[in-house]
């Protein structure tokens, strides 16, 4: 019989990839999805896939709505990926971040420990969690040392899903995703910013970019490879925590050169410190400036993740490259460009 499921924060990244690869394994996906005077449906639009799941209006702060969703849609698996995600806001709104990111998770396990202990429940734990790093690379035994109020709030989800685990006996993992990006990225994450900003500049919709700390270094990989390993998790005989990495590291100056050069520029670098500029070769122009308003009051300097215990117990890796992801999403960015003309 077909499997059902319940995806929390349906309308993000993870959740449309993820809906996607359910949707293709034949299961009945149910998306939740957060109540906003616009709806917010652009990335399962996409991927045409909108039509295909039942969308539910649930908030991750009212406990009463999840028992309710449990209840009246019986799933086999829930996939948590809601949260307050964006790093740079939880200085902001640490408390709000505090409520979903965290509380949200127990919401949940609650919920799933109230109206039945045999749904397999997934909770998308972050490499945030390792902020200053304790360990190079990171894998599941590294000690954690957050550096936000989001990655604080990541760190009670993940506890708080094992406590569960170890006292009710709920099948739940959490997995420990390093960062994944694609063409349905936010825009707030640098990533998709340098690329959406590497082609206004091409089009002449946009002077430049302003950018925070170039110097960052993170383990990005593509988020169609990692919905799959998290699938791979609540499909295993018991429960297990696993480290999702490509175990390379770039900077965030390295990924504007990438960008900028599929979008036909050639950055060199001149100056230093917040007087650092990107100036494109060719027409002499400045193209990347720094901003201080971008640096984060914590910064997370460096991740590199070791995934080796997901490759071997899982059978997982990670299929598309660093220079193959950033070329897919400036090409992504180029035809919305096109089709929109904004
Ligand atoms: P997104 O920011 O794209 O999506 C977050 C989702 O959470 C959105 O659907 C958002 O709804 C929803 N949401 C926010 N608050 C609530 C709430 N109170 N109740 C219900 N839903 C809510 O994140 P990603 O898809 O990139 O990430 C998925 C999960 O994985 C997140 O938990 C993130 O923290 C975590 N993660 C992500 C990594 C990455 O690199 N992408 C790496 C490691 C962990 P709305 O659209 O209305 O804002
Ligand atoms: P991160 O992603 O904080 O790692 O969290 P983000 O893309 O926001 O930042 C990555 C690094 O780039 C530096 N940076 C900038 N970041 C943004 N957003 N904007 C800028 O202008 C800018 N300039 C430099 C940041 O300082 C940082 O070092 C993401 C989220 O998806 C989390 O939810 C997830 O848990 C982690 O990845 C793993």
């Amino acid at each position: 019989m077909a499997k059902t499921v319940f995806i929390t924060g349906i309308t993000g990244q993870d959740g449309a990839y993820l809906a996607k690869l359910l949707l293709e394994k034949g299961y009945k996906v149910y998306g939740g999805y957060r109540r906003l005077s616009t709806p917010n449906f652009w990335r399962i639009e996409e991927l045409a896939i909108k039509d295909k799941i039942s969308l539910l209006e649930v908030d991750l702060l009212d406990s009463g709505n999840l028992i309710r969703t449990l209840n009246e849609t019986k799933p086999d698996e829930v996939y948590n990926l809601a949260a307050q995600s964006f790093v740079a806001v939880s200085f902001e709104k640490p408390v709000l971040t505090g409520q979903v990111t965290a509380l949200g998770v127990t919401n949940l396990l609650e919920a799933v420990r109230i109206v039945n202990t045999k749904i397999k429940l997934y909770q998308a734990s972050s490499s945030e969690m390792f902020g200053k790093v304790q360990e190079i690379p990171q894998k599941e035994t590294t000690p954690f040392y957050p550096r936000s109020p989001y990655a604080v709030a990541k760190l009670y989800g993940h506890w708080i899903t094992i406590n569960y685990r170890e006292s009710f006996n709920i099948f739940a993992c959490s997995g420990i995703l390093f960062n994944h990006e694609s063409p349905l990225r936010g825009i707030e994450f640098v990533t998709r910013k340098i690329t959406d900003a590497a082609v206004r500049i091409k089009t002449g919709k946009q002077d430049c970019l302003e950018i925070g700390n170039l110097d960052a270094k993170r383990d990005w990989g593509f988020a169609g490879d990692y919905v799959r390993s998290i699938w791979m998790m609540l499909q295993q005989n018991k429960p297990e925590d696993f480290v999702i990495a490509t175990g390379e590291a770039h900077s965030v100056r390295e990924f504007i050169e990438q960008a900028f050069q599929h979008a036909g520029f050639y950055i060199e670098w001149r100056g230093t410190g917040v007087d650092e500029k990107g100036i494109d070769r060719k027409s002499g122009k400045v193209l990347i400036k720094i901003n201080p308003k971008f640096f984060r009051p914590a910064e997370v300097e460096f991740l590199c993740g070791d995934s080796s215990r997901a490759r071997e117990k899982l059978g997982w890796k990670p299929e598309v490259t660093f220079s193959e992801l950033v070329q897919m999403m400036v090409q992504s960015d180029l035809k919305r460009m096109e089709k929109n003309n904004n």
